[in-house]
């Protein structure tokens, strides 16, 4: 097995906050120097990658003016061009500087939740103007370490009310934009509102403007709240919601820790890309997830540049080495027989006969009996060993 090339084809992107995370965490300074956008940006073209994305302060200062953030995002836009780079997705920091301590759309200071929505506006015009597809939230600030220190029900209505006016000027300037939600239970809030991909969900079926918000799952933050990445982006993609996706390693409930794709829970991230590449298996019409592969890691602390590098193309080689092998397990035909005995298929099936009615139906048994019924053999145990053959094989 040896390192995999990507290809412009395999639509990986990366955030220019993720090789360009200089390694500065709450117990040391800057590990690595901060270079400009457009060096990131030619890197990761060269390495294979065919999108980047970024926050709006990732490209120019929290305090600049008109003319420097014009200068610098045109300057980042023709490196993109000229590097054959698809800017496919920009999103607004609403964490960073310490006005946004109490939240951006969340704040408890009126002051604070008018200033955050205009810098939230002005990065869609930017996400406009670049050409992005997709414009994310995370509202990693959007929470409370004290229970007493929030109306929670106001909570709510402000982040709707952000989110709606955000919605509502993106459909009112026609641009072609969707928003994507980034779930995460916490950090840096003790408790972020939206924690799961599932909050998220129910937040946007009270939207008036929903049907333009999906969601951006990333797997360390679900996994932060214990949860498993692969059901997570099936839920989305069963209610059409799964806009884009941020691909990173996470190991247990710790922090987030931001690792190369496959650096966590290895299996977990098999089946992620089983999903993502070949689809449910048992359902062929089923929706499936075209967007960016898109990598949301932090090259290690540790690591200087060629570092910086080489975890970057390792989230990508990982990518593909898995997706090989998921194609492969597919491709079986062990897999085939186990998955047929195990009943895979069968879940298609609906439960009630075409045009029965609940009473005919109750008004039968089929016959059934529960104690043959129980001693059914799934065989899922021999799946799952297929499957960790084929990964490790
Ligand atoms: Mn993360």
């Amino acid at each position: 097995m040896e390192t995999r090339r990507p290809s412009a084809e395999d639509k990986f992107s990366f955030g220019l906050w993720t090789v360009g995370w200089t390694g500065a965490d709450p117990f040391g300074t800057a590990s690595r120097p901060a270079l400009d956008p457009w060096e990131y940006s030619d890197r990761l073209a060269e390495l294979g990658a065919w999108g980047i994305t970024f926050h709006d302060n990732d490209v120019f200062p929290f305090d600049a003016d008109e003319a420097t953030r014009r200068d610098r995002l045109g300057r980042l836009k023709d490196a993109a061009d000229k590097a054959g780079l698809t800017i496919e997705m920009v999103t607004t920091n609403t964490f960073t500087h310490p006005v946004f301590k109490d939240g951006g759309l969340t704040s408890n200071d009126r002051s604070v939740r008018r200033f955050g929505l205009r810098k939230v506006l002005q990065a869609v015009d930017i996400a406009a103007d670049m050409g992005a597809s997709t414009f994310v939230m995370w509202g990693g600030r959007e929470g409370a370490e004290y229970d007493g220190s929030k109306d929670l029900f106001s909570a709510f209505e402000r982040y709707k009310e952000g989110l709606d006016t955000v919605a509502g000027y993106i459909k009112s300037r026609g641009y072609d934009l969707r928003i994507a939600l980034e779930p995460k239970p916490n950090e840096p809030r003790g408790d972020i509102f939206l924690p799961t991909l599932g909050h998220a969900l129910a937040m946007i079926a009270e939207l008036d403007h929903g049907d333009i918000v999906g969601l951006n799952p990333e797997t360390g933050h679900e996994q932060m709240a214990n949860l498993n990445y692969t059901h997570q982006l099936a839920q989305a993609l069963w209610c059409g919601k799964l806009f884009h996706i941020d691909l990173n390693g996470q190991r247990g409930l710790k922090y987030d820790q931001d690792l190369v794709f496959g650096h966590g829970d290895l299996l977990s991230a098999f089946f992620t890309v089983d999903l993502l590449e070949n689809g449910f298996p048992g359902s062929p019409d089923a929706p499936r997830y075209t967007g960016p592969r898109h990598f949301d890691y932090k090259p290690s602390r540790t690591e200087h540049m060629d570092g910086v590098w080489a975890s970057a193309a390792a989230c990508m080689s990982t990518y593909l080495l898995l997706a090989d092998k998921a194609r492969a397990f597919r491709a079986d035909s062990r897999v085939t027989e186990a998955v047929a005995y195990a009943g895979v298929p069968d879940l298609a099936t609906p439960t009630l006969d075409d045009g029965e009615t609940v009473d005919a139906f109750l008004q039968g048994d089929d016959g059934f009996d529960a104690e043959k019924a129980a001693e059914r053999d799934y065989g899922f145990v021999r799946l799952n060993q297929l499957a960790l053959e084929h990964l490790i094989g």
